[in-house]
């Protein structure tokens, strides 16, 4: 089944949110949660390609996919169509109680697929987290070790042990501890925020995890040391190179399982398959989600097979682990992204939007700094002259672009970044368009 989309276009009809989505959303506040926080309080109709359409008729530009998620869109019909084929078969088994065929393709690509010339195996599960969370338990019952090393900035969850491994406390810690022991930060490779060059940048960032994990902790105590190859949540922040290859060589030297965290940044979202690969990075793990099934929840733990196969039967697993309908979605997803070299999109995409988000930046500007790979690009804003994190003005231009229908997200562990996720799969005028729209919001908050 096929629901006919309207043009790929930008309209405002109403304010934004408009008077039915502000109805809902007061219903909303009666019945759900105030833990829950909210982007834009609008409520859609459908989406596809570059637009969500709200209910109250508005076609906002999407420059969020659900937060890295709908790469090709949010109702391909190869996806939904596949979605549907393996929901009228069977919605749901139990992979730990008896087999299907998807669960076992969707790992023999992602086997494929990684970097890597290694046996591999995966295990699939179901959000983000709990891959980071399987992740931990397979480099632990490896290595026989307990501690884990996590970076400064780094995201990687909110179920208790991956809220420890995030870095920043407001909102994703603050009261909610204790929390699981054993995890221990290191500096990043922040090169804007670095007082040097990147190479200074990353030798610095790695002598100082050296010295963590060597003297405070003892690297025979280190089971994993994880790191997103473009750190996400925490302001899209690019490590400088060098400085993961050099994690991943010092890992390696110790026995300790060096881990990618490609939730946000893989399947194709940085220009290429795993980000891991811009720096020749084999992790010997690598956790996956987000855009792996198209919009469904699945995720996954892929790596060297001797690792995989460390936890004893049953140790792993999960009632939804692996649900059919997400494999079916994955397979289907994963052939559009070849079928449409939407890999390849994702550097037109950069070739098409940082030139313009790189002329933003200035001495007195208040973009301190243009950067991201592929289709996963931020600016970070700062008070002028300065390089002080200025998140009130990330706000404003947010929020001046929500009224204009351009639906943006921020990040940053100070709230001073705005970053752009579209789908893979937008158009260029649409893009264009939304571009248009995010300078005019930058020069009025300047
Ligand atoms: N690792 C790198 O980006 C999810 C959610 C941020 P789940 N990030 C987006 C927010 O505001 O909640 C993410 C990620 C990286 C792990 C995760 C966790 O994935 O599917 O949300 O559990």
């Amino acid at each position: 089944m096929t629901v006919e989309m309207p043009a790929q276009r930008r309209l405002v009809q109403t304010e934004i949110p408009g008077p039915k989505s502000q109805a809902l959303h007061a219903e909303r506040q009666q019945h759900i949660t105030d833990g829950f926080g909210i982007t834009l309080p609008v409520f859609v109709e459908q989406a596809g390609g570059g637009i969500i359409v709200d209910v109250d008729g508005n076609q906002l530009i999407d420059l969020a996919s659900g937060i890295a998620v709908t790469s090709i869109g949010a109702s391909v019909p190869e996806v939904t169509d596949a979605i549907a084929e393996q929901a009228a078969k069977f919605t749901h088994t139990c992979f730990m109680v008896t087999e299907y065929e998807g669960f076992v393709e969707v790992c023999k690509r992602l086997n494929e697929m990684a970097p890597g010339d290694f046996a591999k195996k995966s295990a699939l599960f179901t959000t983000g987290a709990e891959a980071i969370e399987n992740a931990v338990k397979i480099a632990r019952s490896y290595t026989g070790r307990p501690a884990v090393v996590v970076l400064d900035h780094a995201y990687h969850g909110r179920t208790n042990m991956t809220m420890a491994m995030t870095a920043k406390n407001v909102p994703y810690k603050h009261g909610f501890g204790p929390f699981a022991p054993e995890i221990y930060r290191a500096p990043t490779a922040y090169p804007y925020r670095y007082d040097g060059t990147p190479e200074q940048c990353a030798e610095a960032a790695l002598a100082k995890l050296k010295e963590i994990v060597l003297t405070q902790l003892g690297a025979d105590n280190v089971a994993a040391i994880i790191a997103e190859p473009l750190q996400g949540e925490g302001g899209f922040i690019v490590p400088a190179p060098g400085f993961l290859k050099g994690v991943q060589d010092f890992a390696r030297e110790h026995g300790i399982v060096f881990v990618a965290d490609e939730i946000q940044a893989g399947f194709g979202r940085t220009g290429k398959m795993f980000c891991s690969e811009w720096e020749d990075l084999e992790p010997d793990l690598i956790t996956t989600a987000k855009a792996l099934a198209g919009g469904m929840p699945l995720s996954a733990v892929t790596g060297r097979a001797e690792i995989m196969d460390a936890a004893a039967p049953g140790g792993l697993g999960g009632t939804y682990a692996g649900n059919p309908v997400a494999c079916a979605a994955a397979i289907a997803s994963m052939d559009y992204i070849e079928a449409n070299d939407l890999i390849g999109r994702a550097g037109k995409i950069e070739a098409q939007v940082m030139p313009r988000l790189e002329a933003l930046v200035g001495a007195d500007s208040i973009v301190g700094e243009a950067r991201g790979r592929g289709a996963m690009l931020a600016i970070e804003f700062v008070k002028p002259g300065t390089k002080e994190p200025n998140p009130e003005a990330a706000k404003a231009v947010s929020v001046a672009c929500h009224a204009e229908g351009v639906l943006t997200l921020t990040c940053g562990t100070h709230g001073n970044v705005m970053r752009l996720l579209p789908p893979l799969v937008i158009e260029d005028e649409l893009l264009d368009d939304a571009l248009t729209v995010i300078e005019r919001a930058v020069r009025d908050a300047s």
